[in-house]
């Protein structure tokens, strides 16, 4: 089984994919950028585990961001880690919605949750979980503290039931994500959710995959209608601003729900 390490740059996915995996194949880089690609054995040697580049988003910014979406465009895996850094939850979990949203079995690592304890951020997995309706492992990849626990959360993850509508858009974009599901019918095996709100956001990726399947005039026409409706209903600036604004919307007050502050002074990481 291709089990795909998913996250921001810089929150310890290296760290645990060394952890977790004694050796690794170097694959050369990813195609398009120099960044390199690794893909390791995990220590039961049935399953593979994919450094994927460190991204911000689905909507890609950069080459770097391309490769990943790309990745989840194309290629063959079955399940996702998402490491996510416990003292910078907000800018995390914009990524972690937009995996659920795209529906592959996934599990969350809540790592640097050291970094997060010394500011005096206590966070609870279990709210957490609950309220993004996947698993949530807390862990020092640095140490390998918790990564026993997040494999197994992993190996024993259940492929049904998946829930992909966490948050609700509003009327207008609801009804332009059922619009398009109902044009791609049986074409796509993606989640037509996730490949709407990709498309509205303005993801040049999953337009030019889109056009395989319907015309790229009418693709634009869904676009500018929906935009049109959304900045009329809601006086928003833009349509991707709007998607925007209702994530953060839902992480602030998920994280609000999750997160535990202790009045103490910061004492500085040794
Ligand atoms: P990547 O960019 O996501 O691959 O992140 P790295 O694995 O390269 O880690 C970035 C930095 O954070 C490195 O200096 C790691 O040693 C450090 N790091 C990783 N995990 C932890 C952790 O749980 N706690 C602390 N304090 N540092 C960590
Ligand atoms: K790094
Ligand atoms: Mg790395």
């Amino acid at each position: 089984m291709e089990i795909a390490l998913l996250g921001n740059p810089n929150t310890g996915k290296t760290s645990l994919f060394n952890n977790l995996t004694g050796s690794y194949e170097y694959v050369g880089n990813w195609s398009g950028v120099t960044v390199e690609k690794k893909i390791g054995q995990f220590k039961n040697k049935k399953d593979k585990l994919i450094d994927l580049p460190g991204i911000y988003t689905f909507n890609p910014l950069s080459k770097d961001e391309g490769v990943v979406t790309n990745f989840f465009l194309t290629d063959k895996f079955e399940k996702v880690i998402n490491i996510i850094d416990a003292s910078q939850l907000e800018r995390n979990l914009h990524l972690t919605v937009q995996l659920i949203e795209f529906g592959k079995p996934a599990v969350i690592g809540l790592n640097m949750v050291d970094v997060a304890k010394h500011r005096g951020i206590q966070i609870n997995p279990s709210v957490l979980s609950k309220e993004l309706g996947i698993s949530v492992t807390p862990i020092v990849a640095r140490t390998g503290k918790g990564c026993d626990a997040l494999v197994k959360a992993a190996s024993e993850l259940n492929i049904v039931n998946y829930q992909t509508n966490i948050i609700s858009y509003g009327n207008e974009i609801e009804k332009a994500i059922l619009n398009l599901e109902s044009l791609i019918g049986e074409q796509s095996e993606h989640s037509t959710r996730w490949l709407a709100l990709q498309l509205f956001e303005g993801n040049q990726y999953v337009k030019d995959y889109l056009s395989q399947f319907l015309d790229l005039k009418l693709l634009n026409e869904l676009i500018n209608t929906l935009q049109d409706d959304v900045i009329q209903a809601y006086g928003t600036k833009s349509l991707d601003q709007f998607i925007y604004q209702k994530r953060k919307a839902f992480i602030q007050s998920i994280i609000e729900m999750a997160t535990e502050r202790k009045e103490k002074s910061i004492v500085p990481l040794s």
